[in-house]
Formats: structure tokens, C-alpha cells, sequence
């Protein structure tokens, strides 16, 4: 059985991952119309990655008897300028999380909630992932500096972006 406190912060983070997938799926939008074909492809990709991670926080809940709580979920912002724009408020969101995540994990020790901690770890190395991937992209954004040709040979690499996690929860979440 999970303690009330730590049951109601991994729903907080499971919803949290409800909302960075509608985020990733409205800048999958812009970069679809902005004819950032390969872009949008990554973005549909991270879209289903973060419903992956939603799903680990359902299933964790779950096994621990615990119960699931669904919350309001903020409007995504639909705003974006550019590709530039896209990146840096990704790096900026996946930091965010990544703060998320920490907290979550010092909640689990001071609860003194041994199995949490270890499910926890998988979020703390995702996120370096995450964080490192955006930073590559950025850092090649910027050095393109508004080059439009270079951007589109970026572009078709983002879209070479294949989906390595399960999208079909129907029978519970696989094993990876
Ligand atoms: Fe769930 O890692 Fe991104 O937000």
C-alpha cells in the first residue's frame, strides 16, 4: 500500500505527462504546418513517449494498490515562432520535469518509500536523455543562424526519429 503523500505526487507527475504529450502534439502542429515535415515526425514520436511515461505512472500506481486521480490539464501553448522557438521551450519544459522528477524522488526518501525510489530511477536517467537530445538539437539550430537550406537538411534528420517504446497499453505496458 503507498502512502497517501507519495500516492498523490505520482498522480501530480502522471498527469504532468498527460500535459508535456498534448504539448509535444501542438508543436508537432506548428512544425507541420510550417512544413517542418521531420520535425513534426520527432514531435509525434516524443508525443507518444510522454504517454509512455504516463502510462509507467498508471501502472505503478496501480500495482501498489494505489488509486488514480485525473486532474484538470493546462492549455499547451500554441505560439510558436519558429524552429528555434520549438527547441528552446522544449529544453525549457524538459528541465522543468526534470525538477519534477527530483522532487518526486526526495518525497520517496524522506518517506523512507524504498520501491518508489527504484521506480523513480528510470524517470532520472530518461530525463538526462531527454535534456541531452534537446541540447543537441538547439545547439545545431543556433549554429544554422536562420539558415533556411541548413535547417531543412536538419529537419530530414529529425524525421529519420523512430518510436523504440510501446504505443498499444490495451493488455497492460510491456516490458522494454
Ligand atoms: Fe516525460 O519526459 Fe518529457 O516531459
Amino acid at each position: 500500500m503507498i502512502k497517501d503523500r507519495m500516492q498523490l505526487e505520482l498522480n501530480k507527475q502522471l498527469n504532468r505527462e498527460h500535459y508535456s504529450a498534448i504539448l509535444y502534439l501542438s508543436m508537432a502542429s506548428y512544425a507541420e504546418q510550417a512544413g517542418y515535415k521531420g520535425a513534426a515526425r520527432w514531435l509525434k514520436v516524443q508525443y507518444h513517449e510522454e504517454q509512455y511515461h504516463a502510462m509507467r505512472f498508471y501502472e505503478y500506481i496501480l500495482s501498489r494498490n494505489g488509486r488514480l486521480e485525473f486532474m484538470d490539464i493546462p492549455k499547451p501553448d500554441q505560439t510558436f515562432k519558429s524552429l528555434l522557438d520549438v527547441y528552446q521551450k522544449t529544453l525549457i519544459h524538459e528541465e522543468e520535469v526534470t525538477e519534477y522528477v527530483n522532487r518526486l524522488m526526495d518525497i520517496a526518501v524522506e518517506e523512507k518509500d524504498h520501491a518508489t525510489q527504484i521506480f523513480l530511477q528510470w524517470y532520472i536517467t530518461e530525463q538526462v536523455e531527454e535534456e541531452d537530445n534537446v541540447n543537441d538539437i538547439l545547439t545545431r539550430i543556433k549554429l544554422l543562424n536562420g539558415d533556411n537550406q541548413g535547417l531543412l537538411v536538419l529537419d530530414k534528420e529529425l524525421g529519420l526519429r523512430q518510436l523504440t517504446i510501446p504505443t498499444d497499453f490495451t493488455n497492460g505496458l510491456p516490458k522494454v
